[in-house]
């Protein structure tokens, strides 16, 4: 359920950018020959003539949707031209139109915080872009308004008053603006430069919504398309909203919005304002509560996010009609095929980005008997993700048949499946600093490259957070000059995201540590953990690579061991081997300590000259959860 965020003290001046007909572009820059025809993007399907799924603006005149198939927007538009998207392992390949998303990032990027929202959008919070530009150059003390910016769309602004863009000039400029319009005249200035710069450069023009947060930014970024922007001063807010559907809202399109409509009659926002918050509270709790009162009144706190990179990973297909998927067999065939693309994506993601994705998701549409559409719906499941093609296949084939179990219930009767995805979220940098510790626990000469990392699945569905990372035997920290050869190579955004890397360590190191910090990195978690402390000269030993895979019975049963903590581990070997890792905290690098959140360098500090009751503390609690085992049921 969705809650509120702190909203800001100071104004802020959010951008959402969105891509025109995303692939159709693409293709045209593909194909020149295509530019101002109609034109539509289907998916490779031999049914009906395809799924559209990017239909031109021209295409769009005659009334083709994305909803039709190849054989209706024929019909309606007789001269269209119908792309197939490239295909690979029988299913769409979306590779170029994922690396032309990444080009409209690098560019906008170069002016604030930006967050990659999906394939063909980015949130920009442009807040000290635009106070810069107002201590700097005031649109008021211009002479000249850069043109793209007269030709904003400005809510609340009287568009029947002589020339429109001059009217838009002259709001941009007023001297008598309070703050936050100056400020947003600023982001309206930055955001059209910021699109001429992208059509100049990509080719692509988008188009995009400035506000005051990002729920309005986004909302209006569609409202004047294509190659145009919105603008939401403060007055037009309630004027926007209140006639606007809920289910529109961010966060409203499914079963909240549902009951919003069903159990108190709200249709549209202006509907929602006449609820007080305590009576939205006593419907949907305190948090939501008030989060739905602020929304309706524009107030969102929701901040963007730096990240340049996908939050996830999925890959899909549909079996629409008679291509539905009908017996185990056949969803394993495919479901081998999405996790080999899926295993792929998330290796490049490791080796280019050093980044981990922890879990792996299986959704599904199905029907079963004779009913077309069921009114159970499959149920989604996920696992902690291994990663390895193999690993991925086994685990996404037992997910679905785990969520087919659960669909079906105690009903023997047929079903079939009309949509199959995996997906890998839950996606961390591995902290810069890990290279540094990992190359400590092994000695100077032994280093830790995260390519090298085996991730396993733990056996313990309640251990499903936990990141499993076992170092291979073959290991490097630094990367090998060919690497780095080819990391010099990297697109402009790899560059962008390596130097903002470090702005943004010391923040990451502390986001990730309630669910996988550097001690979860570091933490083998394993079942049959070795250690031992002593407060003046601390030494723990881990087992090394241990796969604690659940389709492997011998190793199940040897890691259902109970754990004594007086003994040595089952192994029999308490000393450091190619499986052990063995280190002193007394020799810790203290530049190593540096680089961990605060909480754990305090108590690493307090391992190292003890505080005369240390034995108080606590099992779980920051890093001595790495240094015991984990509770198992
Ligand atoms: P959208 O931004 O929703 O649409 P669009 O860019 O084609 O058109 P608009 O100008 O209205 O923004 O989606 C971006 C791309 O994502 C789109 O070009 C194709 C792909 N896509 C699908 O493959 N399937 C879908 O159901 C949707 C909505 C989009
Ligand atoms: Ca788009
Ligand atoms: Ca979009």
């Amino acid at each position: 359920m969705p809650v509120a965020r702190p909203e800001p003290q100071e104004p802020r001046v959010i951008a959402h950018v969105d891509m025109d007909c995303f692939y159709v572009q693409v293709e045209q820059r593909r194909n020149p020959a295509l530019r101002g025809q109609p034109t539509a993007v289907v998916q490779y399907n031999d049914w009906k003539g395809g799924g559209l799924i990017a239909v031109s603006y021209e295409a769009r005149k005659f009334g083709v949707k994305r909803s039709m198939r190849g054989d209706e927007a024929k019909m309606v538009c007789p001269s269209i031209n119908l792309v197939q998207v490239p295909v690979a392992r029988d299913k769409a390949d979306l590779n170029v139109y994922r690396s032309a998303g990444s080009e409209l990032v690098a560019i906008l990027s170069t002016k604030g915080k930006c967050e990659r929202a999906s394939i063909d959008e980015v949130y920009l919070d442009l807040t000290d872009a635009a106070k810069e530009m107002l201590l700097e150059s005031p649109p008021e003390l211009l002479e000249l308004i850069f043109e793209e910016a007269t030709k904003s769309n400005i809510l609340g602004l009287p568009s029947d008053i002589g020339n429109r863009e001059d009217s838009v000039r002259a709001w941009l400029c007023r001297a008598d603006a309070d703050y936050q319009d100056k400020l947003l005249s600023c982001g309206a200035i930055i955001v059209a430069q910021l699109r001429v710069k992208v059509l100049e450069e990509t080719e692509f023009t988008c188009s995009a919504g400035i506000a005051h947060n990002k729920m309005l930014a986004k909302l209006v970024s569609g409202m004047h398309k294509p190659a145009q922007q919105t603008v939401v001063p403060s007055s037009a807010v309630q004027d926007f909203l209140v006639s606007l559907p809920i289910k529109k809202m961010k966060q409203l399109g499914g079963k909240l919005g549902s009951s919003l409509q069903d159990d108190l009659g709200v249709k549209t926002v202006g509907d929602l304002l006449s609820f007080a918050e305590e009576k939205l509270q006593e419907y949907y709790g305190v948090n939501t509560g008030t989060w739905l009162w602020k929304i309706a009144r524009g107030i969102s706190g929701e901040e963007v996010e730096d990240r340049l990179l996908p939050k996830s990973h999925g890959c899909g297909k549909t079996f629409p009609g008679p291509k539905a998927l009908r017996n185990n067999a056949s969803v394993k065939s495919w479901l081998d095929r999405l996790c080999e693309e899926l295993s792929e994506r998330i290796q490049s993601d490791l080796n280019q980005n050093k980044r981990i994705a922890q879990t792996l998701t299986l959704h599904a549409r199905a029907s079963k008997g004779n009913e077309c559409d069921s009114i159970k719906k499959f149920p989604s499941k996920s696992c902690p993700l291994r990663y390895g093609t193999g690993k991925i296949q086994e685990d996404a084939m037992k997910l679905f048949e785990s969520g087919l179990h659960d669909f079906l219930g105690s009903q023997n009767t047929k079903w079939s499946i009309t949509s199959l995805s995996v997906s890998a979220s839950k996606i961390f940098d591995i902290p810069s600093g890990t290279s540094s510790i990992l190359r400590y626990i092994k000695g100077p000469n032994s280093t830790v490259s995260p390519a090298n990392l085996d991730c396993s699945l733990p056996q313990d569905p309640s251990l499903g957070n936990k990141l499993y990372i076992t170092p291979n035997h073959e290991e490097q920290c630094e990367p090998s000059s060919s690497e780095k050869e080819d990391r010099g190579k990297n697109s402009n955004l790899d560059k962008q995201h390596q130097v903002k890397e470090e702005k943004r360590m010391s923040k990451k190191l502390t986001d990730v540590k309630g669910t996988c910090s550097i001690l979860k990195f570091l933490s083998q978690s394993s079942p049959v953990v070795n250690e031992k402390r002593k407060l003046d000269s601390l030494t723990c030993s881990h087992p090394g690579p241990e796969s604690s895979s659940e389709p492997n019975k011998a190793e199940e049963h040897k890691s259902a061991q109970p754990f004594d903590r007086n003994k040595s581990n089952p192994s029999g070997s308490n000393s450091a081997s190619s499986s052990t890792w063995m280190f002193n905290v007394e020799d810790i690098d203290p530049a190593v300590v540096e680089e961990l959140p605060p909480e754990i360098q305090r108590e690493i500090h307090g391992w190292i000259r003890p505080p005369k009751h240390s034995s108080s503390k606590t099992r779980g609690s920051t890093i001595s959860s790495y240094f015991q085992p984990a509770k198992r049921s």
